[in-house]
């Protein structure tokens, strides 16, 4: 239980997986990432916005953050013996990583999502989904836990294993201590960040989105998938839409990496999760790089969307 003269919200995130009794192996894996995140911060911090195959002023090679991101948390999950397989936005297959995979876990992640956005300083975001055994191309309904981290302002840490979301802030000796558990979306939002080009909407979305400018509802845009969501999940309202576009039917977000983590925590907090026609998390995957168009956020407002697709494509 916590400790005498700590509340509940200086709890560290290892000791409030145990106290909720999760799985070791799962708490082993989220601590790792989290572990990985600190090397992530550095590298944002300090590390040259280079592109890669550049090198800096000693010769060394240089690494984009997104590619230096990507090796940090692939060490990382190797390190926590209790990964199957994994794959990332910036890898081109799956890689294996043990043979005995029924009882270790699958990971898939975007390492620095939003990476185009830190050379003009804007909030970017590591995105995790997990999978207990070895198969990573089943439906994102079937994954155990879900997670991000948002390197903002504050690093901040969100994670569900299914029993609800809760949220993280890494604190002055870069510990993720508990800010606030079981996260809940409201079923309406005021808030709403349309993606894509406005000109290329299917006559559907125009309708939705007039809907929502009519309603009062504000844009909130950054341009990250992570802040993004993480604005609509803490405030508790709002609508994310990348949509289906006249010359990308399949909008720009990637289902294993971006899609399906975010709808699972969304769903875990009450909202809900479309590409405007199927729920996200029952999508079985074809291959690595899919994607989807995408309404997420408050359940009526993902609702809506559906209505006017429905009636209007
Ligand atoms: P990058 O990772 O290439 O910066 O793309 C970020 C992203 O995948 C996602 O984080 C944003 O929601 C979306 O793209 C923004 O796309 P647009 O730049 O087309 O608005």
């Amino acid at each position: 239980m916590t400790e005498p003269g700590k509340t509940k919200f200086q709890i560290d995130l290892r000791r409030y997986l145990r106290e909720r009794n999760e799985n070791r192996d799962l708490t082993r894996l989220i601590c790792e990432l989290a572990e990985a995140s600190k090397y992530v911060i550095n590298s944002i911090r300090t590390g040259d916005l280079g592109v890669a195959g550049t090198s800096n002023l000693y010769g060394e090679q240089q690494l984009a953050l997104d590619v230096l991101s990507d090796r940090i948390i692939r060490k990382r999950l190797i390190h926590s013996g209790v990964v199957a397989n994994m794959v990332s936005e910036e890898t081109a297959d799956i890689i294996p990583v043990s043979p005995d995979c029924e009882e270790k876990y699958s990971v898939a992640f975007d390492p620095l999502d939003g990476s185009s956005l830190v050379d003009v300083n804007l909030a970017v975001g590591t995105i995790i989904s997990i999978y207990k055994g070895c198969e990573l191309f089943q439906a994102g309904r079937n994954q155990v836990a879900a997670m991000y981290i948002l390197y903002g302002p504050r690093t901040t840490m969100v994670y569900s294993t299914g029993n609800g979301v809760h949220e993280f802030a890494m604190n002055q000796l870069m510990e993720y201590t508990l800010v606030q558990e079981n996260i809940q979306v409201e079923p309406r939002g005021s808030i709403y960040s349309p993606g894509g080009q406005r000109n290329k909407y299917s006559p559907g979305t125009e309708k939705f989105v007039r809907n929502l400018e009519e309603s009062g509802a504000k844009l909130r845009y950054s341009g990250g998938f992570v802040p993004d969501i993480n604005q609509i999940l803490i405030k508790g309202r709002g609508v994310f839409l990348y949509p289906h576009l006249q010359d990308a039917p399949n909008g720009k977000l990637r289902l294993l990496f971006e899609l399906n983590p975010m709808a699972f925590l969304m769903e875990q907090a009450g909202g809900a999760a479309s590409t405007g026609r199927q729920r996200i998390l029952d999508i079985v995957p074809g291959s690595i790089d899919d994607r989807a168009p995408v309404f997420i956020g408050c359940r009526e407002e993902v609702a809506r969307a559906e209505e006017y697709i429905a009636a209007e494509g």
